[in-house]
This record gives C-alpha cells, sequence and structure tokens, in this order.
C-alpha cells in the first residue's frame, strides 16, 4: 500500500496529482484545510491537505517478474548441472572403458570381469532403450483416443483387448466404436409412479428433478407431484419448493420415515412422484443406509442415481459400489458441459453394469436434460461430436 499526502490548493489539482502519480484505483483517505507550515503560512490562503493511498501494485508486479526471472535462472542452472554432469560422466565412462580395454589386452582377471560387468549393462541400457521405443511406438491411434477422452486405464485395456478380438474386415477405428458401442448401455425410462433420484452430495440431483418435472407437467402435461425428504441441508426444501410452485404442482416435505406413505397417499392422484434425496458422501456407510431405509418406503424399482461427469475415476468406483445397497436401477450423469472428454460416462456404465437414462448439460431447468443414443455417446467418447 503507497500512502501519500498533497499539500493542493485545489481539490482539482489534487485529483489531477493523485491520478498522476498513484493512478486511477487510488482512493482519498482524507481531507483537510490547513495553513502552510512556518510564518509565512499565518499570511497565506489556506490549502488543502489531502491524503490518498492506493494498493502497491507496481512493487507486485515488479515482484512476479522477478520472480519469473528466478524461476527462468533456476531451471537455466539446473540444465547446465545436468550437461556439466553428463559431460563429466562421458569422460570417466571413457576413462574406465579405456582402462578395462587396456587390462583385458593385457589377461588381467580381475579387470576382465569389470569389462563383463561393462558389456552387461551397456546391453541392460540398449535393450531398456528398445523396449521404451516400443512401448511408445505401440500405442496405437485409437489407444490415444481413448486416453485423450479420460477412459479408465483398466477399460482401455480391456477394449484393446476386444478390438483385437474382432475378425471383421473394419478399420481399427470402425473396431472401435463397435467395441464401445457393446459396452454402452442406455435405457428409456418410463417415468410413471414413484420415481427416486439418489447420489452424492451436489452433483445436481434436486436441478434433475426440476428439470424431469418441468418436461414431464409443462410439456407432456402429466399430474406430476415433488416430494423431498432432504431436510438434512440448509436451503434444500426451498430449492425445491421454488420450482413446485413455478410450475404449481404439489409438493411435500417428509421429515419421517413414518410420514413417507402419508405423503405418497396424499399424491395419490398423480401419475409421477418424483423424490429428492439428501446428497450423502459414498464414504459414510451408515448415513447411505439411513437413506436405504427411506427408499425402501417408496416401494418402487424406478431409483436413479445420479452421478456428475467431473468426479475423479479413482472415486467412481466408490460412490457406484457405495451406493448399490439402495438398489438403483439406472443411471444420469449430470455436469457433461463441465467436461470436454466424455470417457467418464463408459467408465461409470462400465463399473456400474447399469444403463444410462439420462445425461444433464447445464443449470437451465427444464431444457438442459437429455436422452443420449449409444451411438452418440459412442461418437462423444471418440471426439466426433459434443454434447452442447
Ligand atoms: N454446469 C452444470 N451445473 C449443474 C448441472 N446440474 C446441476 N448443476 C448445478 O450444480 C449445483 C448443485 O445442484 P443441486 O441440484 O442443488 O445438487 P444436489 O445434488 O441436489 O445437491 P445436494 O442436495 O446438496 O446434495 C447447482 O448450482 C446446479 O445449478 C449441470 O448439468 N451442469
Ligand atoms: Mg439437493
Amino acid at each position: 500500500m503507497i500512502i501519500k499526502r498533497y499539500i493542493v490548493k485545489s481539490m482539482n489539482e489534487a485529483m489531477t496529482r493523485i491520478r498522476y502519480e498513484l493512478g486511477s484505483d487510488a482512493v482519498i483517505i482524507s481531507q483537510r484545510k490547513i495553513r502552510k507550515p512556518g510564518l509565512k503560512g499565518i499570511f497565506t490562503k489556506k490549502v488543502i491537505e489531502v491524503t490518498a493511498a492506493t494498493e502497491n501494485k507496481v512493487d507486485e508486479q515488479k515482484k512476479d517478474v522477478v520472480s519469473s526471472f528466478d524461476a527462468i535462472n533456476k531451471v537455466v542452472e539446473h540444465e547446465n548441472k545436468i550437461k556439466v554432469n553428463n559431460r563429466k560422466l562421458e569422460e570417466s565412462n571413457k576413462v574406465v572403458h579405456r582402462d578395462a580395454t587396456h587390462a583385458y589386452e593385457k589377461g588381467d582377471n580381475y579387470s576382465e570381469n569389470i569389462m563383463n560387468e561393462m558389456m552387461k549393462m551397456k546391453t541392460m541400457i540398449s535393450n531398456l532403450a528398445s523396449e521404451n521405443k516400443t512401448c511408445d511406438s505401440t500405442k496405437s491411434d485409437i489407444e490415444k483416443i481413448l486416453e485423450d477422452s479420460d477412459v479408465d486405464i483398466e477399460t482401455i485395456k480391456n477394449i484393446m483387448i476386444k478390438v483385437k478380438d474382432i475378425n471383421l474386415e473394419l478399420t481399427e477405428y470402425e473396431k472401435l466404436k463397435t467395441v464401445l458401442k457393446s459396452m454402452i448401455n442406455v435405457t428409456s425410462p418410463k417415468l410413471e409412479g414413484r420415481v427416486v433420484l439418489a447420489g452424492p452430495t451436489g452433483v445436481g440431483k434436486t436441478t434433475t428433478i426440476a428439470k424431469l418435472a418441468g418436461k414431464l407437467a409443462l410439456v407432456e402435461k402429466k399430474k406430476v407431484g415433488l416430494i423431498t425428504i432432504d431436510t438434512y441441508r440448509i436451503g434444500a426444501v426451498e430449492q425445491l419448493k421454488t420450482y413446485a410452485d413455478i410450475m404449481n404442482i404439489p409438493f411435500h416435505v417428509v421429515y419421517t420415515m413414518n410420514d413417507m406413505e402419508a405423503a405418497m397417499e396424499s399424491m395419490s392422484e398423480c401419475e409421477i412422484i418424483l423424490i429428492d434425496t439428501t446428497g450423502r458422501s459414498s464414504k459414510n456407510k451408515m448415513q447411505i443406509a439411513e437413506l436405504r431405509t427411506f427408499v425402501e418406503k417408496v416401494h418402487t424399482e424406478n431409483i436413479h442415481l445420479v452421478i456428475s461427469a467431473t468426479t475423479k475415476n479413482k472415486d467412481l468406483k466408490y460412490i457406484i459400489e457405495g451406493y448399490q445397497i439402495l438398489h438403483y436401477n439406472s443411471i444420469i450423469v449430470t455436469k457433461l458441459d463441465e467436461t470436454s472428454t466424455y470417457g467418464s460416462i463408459l467408465n461409470i456404465l462400465n463399473i456400474a453394469q447399469i444403463p444410462l437414462s439420462f445425461v444433464s448439460t447445464g443449470q437451465n431447468v427444464p431444457d438442459d436434460i437429455k436422452e443420449l443414443s449409444a451411438d452418440k455417446i459412442v461418437n462423444l467418447i471418440v471426439g466426433e461430436d459434443t454434447v452442447c
């Protein structure tokens, strides 16, 4: 922070100087009328003392530049050290090689051993180098496509085996697409009766319920009711109630398991009752078990597990397995708009072995929800298509 005091005749003068010296972001901290210091001041007109301050941006920028230079210097220093070390290594190798050859020619046993060791090492190193080369060059184009799409490594291996097993007159790329399609299971879900959405926190369960309610009630003109059992998170009830109010559809909050039946009974005239649940971490088995007792009360086979496409590959397994006790029978993948790679859809379906019902592609209610065909998903994974 730079703080500066100005003695000026007018505020105009002060503003001009402050802007010029401290920049347009400067702020005036104080201003007061004073007499110029000293005896002379008593006889002259009062002047204005203005104090202004600004963030020390220039210094910050300088610091950034300096630290960038430092970083570059460090890299250069490091590179130089490596070069010097390599040169030293080369020199000493030459010396060892020369001495060993010399001793070998003289028939020295000890040196003969060294010579043999060296030859072995040389062969080992060249083998390793050629192995590395083969690894890179054997990574086929289709493997790279899968990697670029963030398909999980184990799944890539499986796909490659399946591709090799295809004995048809197809290009590798066509074989890849055939295999991918065989691994993608989609379903066109019948949205009727009681429908439950469950899944980890913040994946978009409530928003997806609102989108489904919008499509069903406003577009398909069906009688829809909304229930939430999410009384855990502050604002969760209001979030869904707001949507219910806008769409003018009945809405109930269920606080205890005993309320569940009554709430559903009160909506018996509805063709579809969409039930929102509390987001739970898949690590917390107790909470998921508690959720299960609620879901069991619903008596439905229409249970969707909601997972975000932005979930890390490593976490998918825990989520999919953690929620298995709810006996979900379809998957909804959300936030596809937040990723540019679509391998996550395959990773999710491959681990869960449960079909995909919907994907969501944005925050807009009710528009950003879609059903995707297996062909479309294949095209997304290989990078031929995008969701939006
Ligand atoms: N970009 C994007 N954002 C989404 C999508 N679906 C939901 N969201 C946003 O994700 C955030 C969380 O959405 P919610 O619907 O509240 O998620 P939830 O799973 O109900 O969350 P909890 O009830 O707290 O577990 C909100 O800001 C939504 O607008 C989507 O498909 N794409
Ligand atoms: Mg919610």
